[in-house]
């Protein structure tokens, strides 16, 4: 066996598997779905497109490769930090068709680059095998941002072309609501330079206090008592900044959820109106809301090194990923996917939104650029960790930091509580 070959196997498969992914999001959608910005907070999916096709050509093509690339005469045009999203609708962007004439064209090249390439398993970061775990993750996280742009679809919404296959029934064994977490050190973050990002690395002991997380993130049924006991109408349950938000928004539901009077709440997901699951994860809440229930219900949200902790070295084997689902798993659905401590469906269902900001750990570097992390770094941005239904499980790892603005509901995002006095200490 030539292990040489194998991993240039492995990482074609893996190319080849998240274009797959792509290209079947976007299949039930016309030229003019695809053009369209479907919201301001999102790119017009055509724009996702070729910019997953450019960073390949970026990375994969240029930086891999040494080879001028396909064409960086639209290296402008998919770049992240050059247009905003709003602006992203009024540039000349490739259309559907050249768009998928493109990032084929670009793959064609990658491949090459791969069959031509040294991988040196020693030295990850130097080698290949990064630059081909950047690459997949990247296209990965898209096809997750284009899954909360379809979402955004006006009715009659967006319908995948393949029906969702039907997730476990939630086991009947009862299990308690919160899961106990000793005091102590352990290791955060991780020094795995093949798929880590920069932000992620490197590992470092944190010490945190004893606390309690729930076993379970918070139920739509937990989250309509809240809006039952006037959660969106008494202010001392938020905090100023969060209450000025609901003020301004109008928030008083999740987001896609609606009811006339009295009725029932039901929720538009994607091209379905239906009642609100009373077992599944709340999601589409911003981090103000989760805050606020917290405090509501005596509790507070976790830190991302309470969050980490609990969640030990899980591995995303029984968990609701890959974007096949179309929606969150009732909570008890994934009983063999629980962690050291007891705590269930971490992984996958909802982002969970934590009470950190996004910062570097001790002796960050961002690699390969800035703005992947660290241009991001400050008080802006709050931490969500464990992926969603949308997320690949290439993405799913326990150290995994997602972030955003803490008033933003669109991506897949609930959250679990904590309780317990927060004291968290870095280095041993
Ligand atoms: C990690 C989801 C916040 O979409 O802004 C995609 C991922 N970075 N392309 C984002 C990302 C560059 C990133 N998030
Ligand atoms: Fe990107």
């Amino acid at each position: 066996m030539d292990v040489m070959q194998d991993l240039k196997d492995q990482a074609e498969r893996e190319l080849d598997a998240v274009r797959r992914r792509s290209l079947d999001l976007l299949e039930p959608l016309d030229d003019q779905a695809l053009i369209r910005q479907h919201s301001r907070l999102m790119s017009p999916l055509v724009w996702d497109l070729s910019h997953v096709g450019n960073y390949e050509d970026l990375w994969l093509v240029r930086a891999a490769g040494g080879r001028p690339g396909v064409d960086p005469s639209v290296d402008g045009l998919y770049d992240a930090f050059r247009h905003p999203r709003p602006n992203r609708p009024s540039l000349p962007l490739l259309g559907p068709a050249e768009s998928r004439q493109y990032i084929s064209q670009v793959r064609d090249q990658a491949i090459e680059v791969i069959d031509q390439m040294e991988f040196d398993p020693s030295r990850p970061l130097l080698a290949g095998a990064f630059v081909v775990g950047l690459v997949v993750q990247h296209e990965h996280q898209h096809d997750e941002t284009m899954l909360a742009t379809l979402q955004l679809m006006d009715p009659p919404g967006y319908r995948p072309v393949s029906p969702a296959p039907p997730s476990p029934s939630p086991s009947s064994l009862r299990v308690p609501a919160e899961v106990f977490v000793p005091g102590g050190p352990f290791v955060m973050g991780t020094d795995d330079a093949a798929w880590a990002y920069d932000n992620e690395r490197p590992s470092h002991l944190v010490s945190v206090d004893e606390f309690w997380i729930d076993t379970f993130p918070v139920t739509n049924a937990q989250y309509q008592q809240f809006i039952d006991d006037g959660g969106y109408r008494t202010s001392r349950w938020w905090t100023s900044e969060g209450w000025a938000w609901r003020q301004e928004a109008g928030l008083e539901h999740p987001e896609f959820w609606q009811r006339e009077d009295t009725r029932p709440w039901s929720r538009t997901r994607f091209g379905w109106v239906e009642d609100v699951p009373p077992d599944e994860p709340v999601q589409h809440v911003c981090w103000y809301e989760a805050d606020t229930y917290a405090r509501w219900a005596g509790k507070r949200l976790p830190t991302e090194a309470e969050w980490e902790k609990a969640a030990g070295s899980l591995t995303p084997t029984a968990a609701n990923l890959g974007g096949v689902s179309f929606r969150p798993a009732a909570v008890g659905a994934y009983p063999a996917g629980e962690s050291w401590c007891g705590a269930q469906q971490m992984i996958g269902d909802v982002w969970e939104w934590t009470s950190s900001d996004f910062q570097g750990y001790p002796g960050f570097e961002s690699f390969p650029y800035r703005e992947y992390s660290e241009v991001f770094f400050g008080s802006d941005y709050k931490v969500l960790r464990g992926g969603s239904w949308a997320t690949h499980t290439s993405v799913a790892r326990p150290t995994f930091r997602n972030w955003d603005y803490p008033i933003r509901r669109q991506i897949f995002a609930g959250f679990r509580c904590a309780r317990g006095e927060k004291i968290e200490k870095r280095g041993s």
